[in-house]
């Protein structure tokens, strides 16, 4: 039984590892096995401008002891992509099938008569859902989520409005709920929404399989101690991760990372459209055919066509050997199948320097290539059928600031003289006093609709963080005070701030916030490492009306 020990955030931490009893059905989040083929997830498409689905919110505990988290349609499909055209609306209703909290699990007011959005008192087993990377409104009912709460039993309808000028691409959704959001994406509990149309911006993808990969993390299972199996390949001495992946939930496991099987025709050209959907962990992709690291055209990041900014409504492939993805991040590209005399055609990430006091993040497999004749059949991406869209933030690099701050992540022991207490995690605007997120916190930036800033955010501690901008984009212009190449300047709603090395000027990054859209109201920037951001890493911006 967890106690309420003060902070909400630690309380809901110590609480949420304590596995929930399963509900009444049967296994409701089932799992594949490791060394499993991948299987892409079912899709959805909207018709008439609108897409209409259900939810139910489900928890069980596997047989290592992970407490699991899933979104199951009433047909019993589990994480369905979502598919919507720009100017769709997206209803989605979600019930919060967890039981209820134990007696004495500590609880927090979170909304007032004022703000309030479902429920007002959040608990270890509540719920909301965040619309990750989309442009939309931050209101009630929409992608808010500061005060929705959705509780066990509860039922909650949202209405989630795209933008006509969109841009197509990788979106993602996932619960948000202060403190509980680490637990609930590392359960599992995490599905692709994609804005569709890609075609009309980079006609390269046209008549190309597309296959929907997401990379999650979980917790390691206690009782393994080493990565090394007996005769693996794995460099000696290789640790074990701070968290194990998974791909399309096919476990990738110590000992050994057995990976997971893709199976394509030999020579095959695929978009490939990744999430990495890691609670906390950082991925650095590469494709490696015997050995030979592969070119990654890259058609999309953030879910934004590359090149496409700025009014040139077309996109540009920009070709890498490898891609970073901070958690939250996605990328789109395009990938040649190897050829049936390659004999070990290897998916995955290399070793990620987190900094000293970061995570192991090292190097492994997702999957292995496995050409044949006849693979599962793969959706194919239509040709285009209409212009471009004009995109949301065009001309930002050219545009008018109208304002520029500092922020600034930071990390301090909860208890100074106590090395073995728990790290406050904080995100700062420089001059103000650190304070840990909470959702009753008045916004720490007050901005208005119109305004248009440069926003340079410095790591301060010795460990990497992952800045999120919750409803826009932004453009990045500098990474530790050099100007980004053009290629470099994309639309992202994710960008990596590296560890301070502890001395000299603190590493930082550039980038340009356009607050001219519709969105008004409050909403919330943060570290992605969700581990992070339920310690506190997290603070709201108020967009008044211009
Ligand atoms: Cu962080």
């Amino acid at each position: 039984m967890c106690k309420f020990i003060g902070a909400l955030a630690a309380a809901l931490l110590a609480c949420v590892v304590v596995p929930i009893s399963a509900p009444a059905a049967a296994n409701p989040c089932p799992r594949p096995d490791a060394g499993a083929v991948v299987t892409p997830p079912p899709d959805f498409f909207s018709s008439n401008g609108a897409l209409n689905v259900s939810f139910d919110y489900y928890t069980t505990v596997d047989s290592a002891g992970r407490t699991l988290f899933c979104f199951v349609t009433p047909d019993g499909l589990q994480s369905p992509t979502l598919h919507l055209r720009p100017g769709d609306t997206l209803n989605l209703s979600v019930t919060n099938r967890n039981p209820a909290p134990p007696p004495g699990s500590p609880t927090e007011v979170v909304a007032n008569a004022a703000d309030r959005c479902g429920d007002v008192t959040m608990s270890i087993t509540s719920l909301n859902v965040h619309f990750h990377g989309t442009n939309t409104k931050p209101g009630c009912h929409s992608d808010e989520v500061i005060h929705t709460i959705i509780n066990s039993g509860e039922t909650f309808k949202y209405s989630v409005q795209f933008a006509t000028n969109e841009p197509p691409g990788l979106y993602w959704y996932h619960p948000h709920v202060h403190g509980l959001s680490e637990a609930a994406v590392q359960g599992g509990a995490s599905g692709a929404i994609i804005v569709d149309g890609i075609e009309n911006v980079q006609p390269a993808v046209a008549g190309l399989p597309e296959r929907i990969l997401f990379i999650r993390d979980q917790t390691p299972d206690p009782s393994i101690s080493s990565c090394q199996a007996p005769g693996s390949a794995l460099p000696s001495g290789t640790t074990v991760p701070s968290w194990d992946v998974s791909l399309n939930y096919v476990p990738i496991l110590c000992p050994g990372f057995t990976p997971a099987v893709v199976k394509m025709k030999p020579r095959q050209r695929e978009l490939w459209r990744v999430a990495n959907a890691s609670a906390d962990t950082i991925i650095d992709l590469q494709l490696q055919y015997d050995g030979v690291k592969q070119p990654l055209q890259v058609v999309a990041l953030d879910g934004v066509p590359t090149g496409s900014q700025d009014g040139t409504m077309q996109g540009q492939l920009i070709t890498r050997t490898h891609i970073l993805l901070a958690p939250a991040a996605r990328a789109e590209f395009i990938v040649t199948g190897p050829s049936s005399k390659v004999r070990n055609a290897t998916f995955m990430t290399l070793n990620v320097d987190t900094g000293p006091d970061g995570d192991n993040d090292p190097t492994r497999p997702f999957a292995s290539i496995a050409t044949t004749a006849s693979p599962p059949p793969l959706p194919v991406i239509p040709s285009p059928s209409l212009p471009a869209n004009h995109e949301l933030f065009e001309g930002l690099a050219n545009a008018t600031v109208t304002a520029k701050r500092t922020l600034y992540f930071s990390e301090v022991l909860s208890d100074p003289t106590n090395p073995a207490s728990p790290t406050n995690f904080f995100i700062t605007v420089d001059g103000a006093t650190p304070t840990l997120f909470d959702p009753n916190n008045p916004p720490a930036i007050v901005t208005r609709q119109g305004a248009l800033e440069d926003w340079t955010i410095q790591n301060r501690s010795q460990e990497n963080h992952e800045f999120h901008m919750h409803q826009i984009h932004f453009l990045l212009l500098e990474q530790n005070g050099v100007l980004v190449s053009p290629q470099q300047r994309q639309y992202l709603d994710m960008i990596q701030v590296p560890y301070w090395s502890g001395t000299g000027p603190y590493s930082s990054v550039k980038v340009r916030m356009d607050f001219r859209g519709m969105d008004v109201g409050d909403f919330v920037y943060h570290c992605h490492i969700l581990g992070h951001e339920d310690a506190g890493m997290m603070a709201t911006i108020r967009v008044l009306p211009q």
